[in-house]
């Protein structure tokens, strides 16, 4: 093994190590609170895209760090450069670990994690909620309890919900940060998407439990968003017997 390879894996090995003790470390702040159960299956998913990302990473800063420490040229070139050579094992090597890693990312978190999403949208619903979106707000219908609500989303804990998502105008897309479930509201069909939420809570003390436009729709993008509000079930059923029904 020659002297500047062994330089060059070992620098790779530490900032591997360093990366992903980086990764391991981090990832619980980085990620915003998390208030549904299918929130843990996007989350693992993150985790493994950036440990698998952490080596490909490290290597190219291994190489970057080792060339420009040892090829460094002092002042200024008098006359070009030796004349650049293709290493065909070193591109072959490369080019396969990156089609087994890109395999690996599609079987695990890809297939397994649609797969896993797909279990838990399976379960028997509780409760539909449909979304419509319209620039710039959102109208929120209960259709088995005949009630309709403009200014919040509410909904009850442990509950597993069927978002029907509809828009009247343009593209939206529905989005609740904290539940990590995010679909597009499309004119003219209906989309759906499934959240259990996990915990008790609401915007007022978490500004990531809200039901966001995550679709540049105009002027007013941002400021679609209505406050959500997670209640025991009790709560949830005194809430909805508070309304006015609508037929
Ligand atoms: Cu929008």
């Amino acid at each position: 093994m020659s002297k500047q390879f062994f330089i060059v894996v070992i620098l790779w090995i530490v900032l591997t190590a360093a990366g992903e003790a980086l990764v391991i470390a981090l990832t619980p702040f980085l990620l915003p609170s998390r208030a549904a159960l299918e929130g843990q299956i996007v989350d693992d998913a993150f985790r493994t895209l950036m440990m698998l990302a952490v080596p490909v990473l490290a290597f190219v800063v291994a190489m970057l760090i080792y060339s420009v420490l040892r090829f460094r040229r002092r002042g200024e070139p008098t006359q070009d450069g030796p004349a650049m050579r293709s290493h065909g094992p070193f591109i072959a090597g490369w080019m396969l670990v990156s089609t087994a890693l890109t395999i690996v990312m599609i079987v695990h978190p890809g297939i397994t994690g649609m797969n896993a999403l797909r279990a838990q949208a399976g379960k028997d619903v509780d409760l539909v909620v449909q979304v419509e979106g319209s620039r710039w707000n959102w109208k929120i219908t209960y259709p088995q309890h005949k009630v309709i609500s403009r200014t919040e989303l509410v909904l009850p804990v442990d509950g597993h919900i069927r978002f029907e998502v509809s828009s009247t105008d343009v593209l939206h897309a529905f989005w609740i940060p904290s539940f990590r479930m995010k679909i597009d509201a499309v004119p003219g069909m209906m989309t759906t998407i499934y959240a259990t939420p996990s915990k008790t809570g609401s915007f007022s003390s978490d500004h990531k439990i809200r039901l966001q436009c995550a679709e540049a729709c105009g002027i007013l993008h941002d400021k679609m968003m209505v406050p959500v509000r997670v209640l025991e079930q009790k709560e949830f059923e005194t809430w909805l017997s508070q309304q006015v029904k609508v037929d």
